[in-house]
């Protein structure tokens, strides 16, 4: 199975701590095939003087994605993620890893929701994510990820019409 995953950082040395967690994915999830680069960006969702850092990567995985979502919530850990939020409010983080889409599966449980249900909404995930898998189908949307960044892209334009 390919997962893909959408990785950011904005506490302490985020361009590090993001290499880091690849390469902890590389070794416990499976290896990465391809990665994107660093994207900039704003806080989303929260007001925070820290901006973040986020990539996008892919795994080819033999896990299942529950434990794919287990290990990761342990990298996150043992890499120093304290709560992860309060009251539902985003929270600065050193690193937090989302899983975005595996293959073309649709889950729903308490624990994971795949595709990640907001993924269509950020521009922080949407741009690493068209540069490594821009024909990439949404499997409940049906739509590539590039036709999603362009509606995204065109949605947040100040004077749409
Ligand atoms: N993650 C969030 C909330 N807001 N904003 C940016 N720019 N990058 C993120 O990774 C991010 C966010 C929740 O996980
Ligand atoms: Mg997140
Ligand atoms: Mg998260």
């Amino acid at each position: 199975m390919r997962v893909f995953f959408s990785l950011g950082s904005n506490l302490g040395e985020k361009k590090a701590l993001l290499d880091e967690a690849v390469s902890s994915i590389n070794r416990k999830v499976g290896k990465v095939i391809s990665r994107s680069s660093f994207y900039e960006t704003e806080p989303w969702g929260f007001q925070s003087e820290h901006s973040f850092y986020n990539i996008c990567c892919c795994c080819e995985t033999t896990l299942s994605p529950l434990e794919v979502l287990t290990v990761t919530q342990g990298i996150e850990k043992e890499m120093g993620r304290k709560k992860k939020s309060v009251h539902k409010h985003y929270q600065d983080r050193c690193i937090d890893i989302d899983l975005l889409f595996c293959d073309d599966a649709v889950i729903d449980t308490e624990r994971l929701t795949i595709p990640h249900p907001l993924l269509q909404k950020r521009l922080f995930v949407l741009e690493p994510l068209n540069e490594i898998a821009p024909t990439m189908e949404h499997p409940v949307l049906h739509q590539t990820v590039q036709e999603l960044l362009a509606a995204l892209r065109q949605s947040s334009k100040p004077n749409k019409e």
